[in-house]
């Protein structure tokens, strides 16, 4: 008998440590690190929990808000389990985690407060002005970041490609385009474009000494003076006949060196639609938006614009491909309509003329939303958009009527797309620069609540741009110099050779690449990735160049949507 009785008390006491036994802890937090506005949306995703709950609390852990977590299913682009946290119910602002009981950790700190991207959006603009070309980079401006100016591109070689006969050319100024050297027209299209969109949406968004740069102080918005600085150089790709030159550029990627130390050969490439399309499109765009500001330099752009877009109509197909001694960024197109509404959209902004308004009224409008190569895929949109910004005459409205049928039939089926996916982004195709593709679709929102004021969109924007900030796969914020899981070794030859641990602030990293262009596997100079769900396709490390580079095109979208944000606070605060 007192056998049984022990082994009785012996089965009861494994029980009882059984059950007290920590559950364990697999579960982990994405969560914007920069935080949230008091009266936005706030969502955070937790994966592989099988907790219903979770909780927000003081960073000296004091309990402020408890909520249900909600199922959001599998999501197989990352392998993972999703359940969502809401707390837009809570909006006191301060310093806060929020916890689950079965996740490894809590979550990172994440801030509620007022202003909160104002940092991140001055950031993301000033790093144009530290990524300029042929200039020294004071320190007055730039703080550590100082460097000496490199490629000066006073003499450029003209290339046989370029159709310009022999000798050289200055070329000078512009924005490195990436981690790499290069300038390129093609790219700096959609960048010019969507930051002049944003100039005239918000005229006042970074007035005259917002981001402290060397024009500072000349009266004259400091996003304009930024801009003008690319279309400086822009200018300079005009062949007589009118066409542009593709790119300006060494014959190999440099190493990682400082600009100053680089002295390869710099050529004037090529000769092509796609190029000249660009060109005409911007410097039409710059000609209206500078009238007022400098009548030269506008009646300049819009004399090239006019050229630019005769010599497309004489050729309006040519492709542009790498010749065999070139080989660097190709930025290969041969499909033109987005380049063509684009161009002529800004042409009858800004002359009013009837060959152009023809264009307009035969072809369809865009506004929409693929998902890739936004260099060129993002184009007609631009022009749409400048069409809904202008004063314009009532000649044009029944294509405006078309533009915002399609924004916001695009728009909504985004908003779809948002509650199907557990992450709550629009985008379920991860490809080389995908963090473009998902703040663009945060623009198509943007333009969609400034049509509507419906705050359907406005919370699309917000919960778009909380996984630039930590809420996405890989749990890293994306903008350097900001989150507490942050990029420190992005694909910048700057920022990899200048001995600062801390990367340039304010670069977009492209973010998962399904692809892995890069993989070790694929290639020598490659990396090895943790994962092949292409949503955790990224790593933080300098040599992925197809997860972890910079690009003038991947900053514009942050720039444009924390611009927009910023000028949006009242509704947010
Ligand atoms: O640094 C280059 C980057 O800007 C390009 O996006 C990328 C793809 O074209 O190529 C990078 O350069 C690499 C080159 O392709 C292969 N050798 C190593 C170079 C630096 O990682
Ligand atoms: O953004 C470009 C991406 O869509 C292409 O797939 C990729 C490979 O051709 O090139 C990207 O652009 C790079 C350019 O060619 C050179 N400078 C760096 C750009 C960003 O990686």
């Amino acid at each position: 008998m007192k056998t049984f009785y022990m082994n009785f008390f012996a089965v009861l006491l494994t029980i009882f440590l059984f059950s007290c036994k920590e559950k364990p802890k697999n579960a982990e937090i994405r969560i914007n690190q920069i935080g949230y506005y008091p009266n936005s949306v706030k969502k955070a995703v937790v994966v592989e929990s099988n907790e219903d709950e979770f909780e927000i609390k003081t960073t000296d852990g004091k309990e402020v808000f408890e909520g249900k977590l909600k199922d959001a299913g599998y999501w197989d682009k990352s392998g993972e389990n999703v359940k969502i946290a809401d707390f837009t119910a809570f909006n006191k602002p301060g310093k806060y985690i929020l916890s689950v009981d079965d996740a490894k950790s809590p979550s990172y700190e994440f801030e509620i407060k007022t202003n909160l991207y104002d940092d991140a959006f001055k950031a993301s603009l000033k790093s144009y002005y530290l990524i300029r070309v042929s200039m020294d980079i004071d320190e007055k401006y730039a703080g550590i970041y100082k460097r000496k100016g490199g490629h000066p591109d006073t003499l450029c070689y003209l290339h046989p490609s370029a159709e310009r006969g022999e000798g050289h050319i200055a070329s000078p100024k512009g924005w490195y385009d990436a981690g790499d050297y290069n300038k390129y027209v093609v790219n700096g299209g959609v960048t010019v474009g969507t930051l002049l969109n944003l100039y005239e949406m918000y005229p006042e968004v970074a007035a005259d000494g917002y981001t402290n740069i060397p024009e500072s102080g000349n009266g004259v918005s400091d996003l304009l003076d930024e801009i003008k600085y690319e279309l400086d150089w822009v200018l300079t790709m005009q062949a007589p006949d009118g066409a542009s030159a593709m790119k300006l550029t060494s014959k190999n990627f440099t190493g990682f060196i400082m600009p100053d130390q680089d002295k390869t050969k710099r050529f004037v490439v090529g000769k092509a639609t796609a190029p000249t399309l660009n060109f005409a499109a911007m410097t039409a765009q710059a000609a209206r938006l500078y009238k007022n500001i400098d009548a030269g330099f506008a009646e300049r752009c819009l004399t090239a614009a006019e050229k630019a877009w005769s010599w497309t109509e004489k050729h309006p197909d040519i492709e542009y491909k790498n010749p065999p001694d070139i080989k660097t960024g190709e930025y290969g197109d041969n499909d033109f309509t987005e380049e063509f509404w684009w161009a002529a959209s800004e042409l009858y902004l800004a002359t009013g003329k009837e060959q152009y308004l023809e264009y307009l009224n035969t072809h369809e409008p865009y506004i929409k939303m693929v998902v890739g190569e936004t260099w060129r895929q993002f184009l007609g949109n631009i022009g749409s958009f400048s069409l809904l910004l202008a004063e314009t005459q009532p000649e044009i409205t029944p294509v405006k009527e078309k533009i915002k049928t399609q924004l916001l039939e695009t728009a909504d089926a985004l908003l779809n797309k948002i509650d199907t996916i557990p992450y709550r982004i629009a985008i379920d195709k991860f490809k080389w620069g995908s963090n473009s593709d998902v703040q663009n679709t945060a623009i198509i929102l943007a333009y969609a609540y400034r049509l509507t004021k419906d705050k359907k969109y406005l919370d699309g924007v917000m919960e778009t741009m909380d996984y630039i900030f930590g809420k996405n796969a890989v749990g890293y914020t994306f903008l350097t110099g900001f989150g507490s899981k942050r990029v420190m070794h992005i694909h910048n030859r700057i920022s990899g050779a200048d001995g600062i641990e801390e990367p340039l602030p304010g670069l977009i990293a492209g973010g998962p690449n399904g692809a892995q262009q890069d993989n070790i596997s694929k290639t020598k100079f490659g990396v090895e990735y943790p994962s092949d769900f292409p949503a955790k396709s990224y790593v933080d490390k300098q040599p992925s160049y197809a997860s972890n580079e910079n690009a003038i095109n991947w900053n514009a979208p942050n720039v444009f949507v924390l611009g927009f944000i910023k000028e949006n606070t009242d509704k947010l605060q």
